[in-house]
């Protein structure tokens, strides 16, 4: 083994394999990563779906590098600076109407902790302390953190990790490939599953329940697509019961879906709505609470010397992911990148939907641009297809990221159609090689 390689224990990463053949990424631009022995990968992945533009954008380069000259931090508790108020005033102009207050964190995991503990507070200062239960769904992903893997249902990411919290329950998983097997968007069948939450409701009491929590389109765990009316009557159900609904946009959010938020997508408002990734391009870390405002003046009732909200982290609103995030959301609007995962979409989902037919392709699943290829599994050995896969692609000169035996795709909004080609052809050459 190389020493040299040691001492970094990498995340979600067979370490003792990858350090035996180690792929390193030395340099990125646009919709390519560069490797150490000078290859070209087109990135079919974004990254790992947060480089929505493209890499390496000038624009948001230059804004990270003069802020850092000029401002490198600033505390966030009792103090602030200008950016932090640009940037939440630019999130609350793409997000859905009435969704205009944003509460900055560092990540993912870190939205999710600071959505459920909002909803967890909203209701106790209205006076509805009882309501401390939170409802996730099975396969859901909502990060890492201890909130996270409590209401989300990645078995992996969950069984090792103890009790949790206590007081969550899961609505059950939409994948239904029985019926809806190679569906073309969203599938026709499965709008009822909803109707779990009214089963939750009537086991646990409505007055218990402070929010539920889903990805509109569940990326991690392979790229669900929500049934046609699913979300539609989930909003219903929160609302007859008086739940907050949080959308985890992590994924979808910044264009994936064909707008800017899979909210408007699927046209269902939330109550929050928690991001990441696409806000700074990747560039810096940064993540957000989008909260309605109805939400946040709730908060705004004591004394108005009293902290509102006991919660916030040492980085929020960090002035180098405040400005790669002011110059991200410049880039995509210039651009039309927040709309064009929708002009997109229909030439993504032939080529994709082509893939049927190839040597153990079991499902194909899109929504915008993001897509998920199914494989079954080697018998006896769950995931090697899929990584032979992922390792042929990166050969071939391809980024893919796989989970389980499901090979997702989510490439920069910046694709172009030839580059969807390469992308859909090299997965495919490589599908049939696993064979
Ligand atoms: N919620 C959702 C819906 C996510 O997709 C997170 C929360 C957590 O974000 P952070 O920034 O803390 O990682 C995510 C992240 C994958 C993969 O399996 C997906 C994510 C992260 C890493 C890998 O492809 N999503
Ligand atoms: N642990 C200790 C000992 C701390 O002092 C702090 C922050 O001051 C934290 C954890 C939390 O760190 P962060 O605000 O970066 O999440």
């Amino acid at each position: 083994m190389n020493t040299d390689l040691d001492a970094f224990w990498m995340p979600f990463t067979a370490n003792r394999q990858f350090k035996k053949a180690p792929r390193l990424l030395t340099r990125s631009s646009g919709m390519h990563y560069w490797t150490d022995d000078g290859r070209q990968i087109l990135d079919g992945a974004a990254g790992l779906w947060c480089v929505n533009a493209g890499h390496a954008r000038p624009k948001i380069v230059q804004a990270i590098q003069r802020q850092a000259a000029e401002l490198d931090y600033a505390p966030p508790f009792q103090m602030a600076h200008p950016q932090a108020f640009a940037l939440a005033d630019a999130v609350a102009r793409i997000a859905p109407a009435g969704l205009n207050r944003v509460f900055f964190t560092n990540s993912g995991s870190e939205s999710v902790e600071t959505a459920l503990k909002m909803a967890l507070a909203y209701h106790r200062v209205r006076g509805e302390g009882q309501r401390t239960r939170l409802i996730g769904r099975e396969r859901g992903y909502h990060g890492v953190n201890f909130g996270g893997i409590s209401v989300g249902g990645m078995v992996a990411n969950r069984k090792m990790f103890g009790t949790m919290l206590g007081g969550v329950d899961h609505l059950r998983h939409t994948h239904d490939p029985a019926r809806n097997a190679f569906s073309v968007g969203q599938p026709a069948h499965g709008a009822e599953l909803a109707d779990d939450l009214e089963r939750l409701v009537a086991l646990h009491d409505a007055s218990t329940i402070a929010a539920v929590i889903v990805e509109p389109v569940a990326g991690s765990t392979g790229v669900l697509v929500p049934p046609q009316g699913y979300l539609q009557r989930l909003r219903e159900i929160c609302d007859r019961h008086g739940i907050l609904l949080i959308f985890d946009e992590v994924i979808t959010g910044f264009g994936r879906t064909g707008q800017p938020f899979a909210a408007q997508t699927f046209g269902v408002t939330p109550d929050l709505i928690t991001c990441a990734k696409g806000l700074t391009n990747g560039a810096v870390p940064m993540g957000a609470v989008i909260a309605k405002q109805s939400v946040h003046d709730t908060f705004m009732t004591g004394p108005e010397n009293l902290i509102e909200f006991f919660h916030g982290y040492t980085y929020s609103a960090h002035p180098l992911a405040c400005a790669a995030g002011l110059a991200t959301l410049e880039t995509y609007a210039d651009e039309g990148l927040l709309t064009r995962a929708g002009e997109l979409a229909g030439y993504f989902a032939e080529a994709l939907h082509a893939l049927k037919g190839l040597p153990n392709v079991i499902d194909v699943r899109n929504c915008g641009l993001v897509g998920g290829v199914e494989l079954a599994p080697i018998a006896g050995e769950p995931t090697r297809r899929a990584f032979n896969v992922f390792l042929d692609c990166y050969e071939h000169g391809a980024l893919v990221r796989t989970t389980g035996d499901i090979v997702a795709l989510s490439p920069p909004l910046i694709i172009e159609r030839a580059q969807i080609d390469q992308l859909v052809d090299t997965l495919g050459q490589a599908i049939r090689r696993a064979a």
